[in-house]
């Protein structure tokens, strides 16, 4: 299929314009047709299936890592180089694919084959040709999970998500990787809950999926905006390694720089429906009485003193050595009276301050400490999502609040691990706006932890919090 043009010598121009001349394959230049990334559903009644076989199990057999017809090429990319929780998110794992699919036509000398995507609002488990253990199945790796029903969520296309980087509020990448990102590597398990996970054929159509996500984002419009191309956010390089990279700017549109577009590019409008059923869901849409007594169990733990945490950070309630294992969990964070006077300040007039200190605070967060994961947890299968429960205040529908602010997996804990070194600390911001809602709880606030499993998901201790804080600090993340 040919995408309308203006005319292949403006386009031509585009691209030019669009690609790092490090970076400049011809071929991309001289392409004037978009190449379509189909579903695997659609996708593996093509001849392009036996082409994709063909180049896993060619490259699988190549053991030399340095050498990029080899599958362990790739993983240590990923190993090495990929932003989670950070910027370029999105952008260098467009570009990372963008190599990936070229050197499977290369291996499979099919220069047909393209990245096929597993869209999981609509087909929820894993395709089973991945999941057929015959040892001559290159799809094939052990997982835990192989349903994903759990996790999904429709938060990163609302209406509100109208910003794209991360750094900025309501943004679409930091709410996407969030979720449905994160809670699908956990969910899968295996490598695919750890820094290695390219080396599961899977990752491929989960991130092929996210970057189809992203293009149905921008083209749904409704005030949903990207960066300007001239916007500094684009200038500069991914780095894959020493040898490959591509322009910022090529990454910004999948059609006119990077010559492909996907089957399907609207924005999903529902769950499966087996989510609409979620225990969770029924619990959150509870009248005021049944939620706050069917919150998870609050469990008892050490409140350490209020104390500098780090340059410019304070924490005002806390817990110590929190243990999460298969059921759900809540810890409670008594505030002071001195305290909620800071936090009643920094959501009035973004700035908090708290007497004997000279820093004056301005953002808020749920801050989890030397977070551990217990060894038969590293290969996931399971993954928390987090609330701050702040009864006396009320949605538009009139239900208490029960904040979402994020969620917590082995992928996370392994990506912070390998990244950070040293102990892993993971932060959780609270809107601004937010922090007089705190204030006003005092004795009544609280964090829950919502466990959410798979079919097959570990039980027992998997993840240890060393503290868990409600912080102040100094930065102004807003
Ligand atoms: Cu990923």
């Amino acid at each position: 299929m040919t995408q309308a043009r203006p005319g292949r010598r403006a386009f031509l121009e585009r691209s030019a314009l669009a690609l790092g001349a490090a970076s400049l394959p011809l071929e991309v230049l001289a392409q004037t047709t978009l190449k379509i990334r189909p579903e695997w559903q659609a996708f593996k009644t093509t001849p392009r299936y036996d082409s994709l076989l063909k180049a896993v199990r060619l490259m699988k057999a190549n053991t030399n890592a340095a050498d990029p017809n080899s599958w362990a090429y790739w993983t240590s990319i990923h190993l090495n180089k990929c932003p989670h929780s950070i910027p370029y998110f999105l952008a260098w794992h467009r570009g990372y694919l963008y190599h990936f699919e070229r050197r499977l036509r290369t291996v499979s000398g099919d220069s047909l084959l393209v990245l096929p995507y597993w869209d999981y609002y609509s087909y929820p488990n894993l395709p089973a040709e991945f999941t057929n253990p015959n040892n001559a199945n290159p799809l094939f790796v052990a997982r835990i999970n192989t349903n994903v029903r759990p996790v999904l969520t429709m938060a990163p296309f609302a209406p509100t998500v109208l910003n794209f980087q991360r750094g900025t509020s309501n943004a679409f990448e930091t709410l996407c990787e969030d979720a449905p990102h994160n809670p699908v590597h956990d969910l899968i398990g295996g490598v695919m809950a750890t820094m290695e996970s390219p080396i599961d054929p899977i990752f491929w159509l989960h991130h092929a999926n996210i970057d189809r996500l992203w293009v149905a984002w921008v083209s749904a419009g409704g005030g949903r905006k990207m960066p300007a191309t001239t916007n500094a956010y684009w200038s500069g390089t991914h780095v894959y390694n020493s040898s490959l990279s591509l322009s910022r700017l090529s990454t910004y549109s999948n059609r006119s720089s990077l010559g492909y577009r996907y089957a399907n590019e609207a924005l999903p409008t529902r769950l499966p429906l087996a989510r609409l059923a979620d225990p969770n869901i029924r619990r959150a849409q509870a009248g005021a009485r049944e939620l706050a007594s069917s919150l998870p169990p609050v469990g008892s733990f050490r409140i350490p003193s209020p104390r500098e945490t780090g340059k410019g950070r304070f924490a005002l309630s806390g817990a110590e050595k929190v243990g999460l294992d298969e059921n759900s969990l809540s810890v409670q964070l008594p505030i002071s009276a001195e305290h909620a006077r800071t936090l009643a300040a920094i959501g009035g007039n973004k700035a908090g301050r708290i007497p004997g200190r000279a820093d004056t605070y301005r953002s808020v967060h749920i801050t989890l400490d030397s977070v551990e994961l217990a060894e038969l947890a590293k290969q996931g299968g399971f993954y928390y999502e987090l609330y701050l429960n702040i009864p006396s205040r009320r949605t538009a529908l009139g239900r208490p609040l029960n904040l979402y602010i994020g969620n917590l997996g082995a992928f996370k804990i392994n990506s912070a691990a390998h990244h950070g070194g040293g102990a892993v600390q993971l932060r959780y911001p609270i809107r601004r706006h937010l922090a007089g809602a705190l204030a006003d709880e005092l004795s009544a606030l609280s964090l829950s932890f919502v466990r959410i499993n798979g079919d097959h998901s570990p039980r027992g201790g998997v993840i240890g919090v060393g503290e868990l804080r409600l912080e102040v600090s100094t930065e102004d993340d807003e």
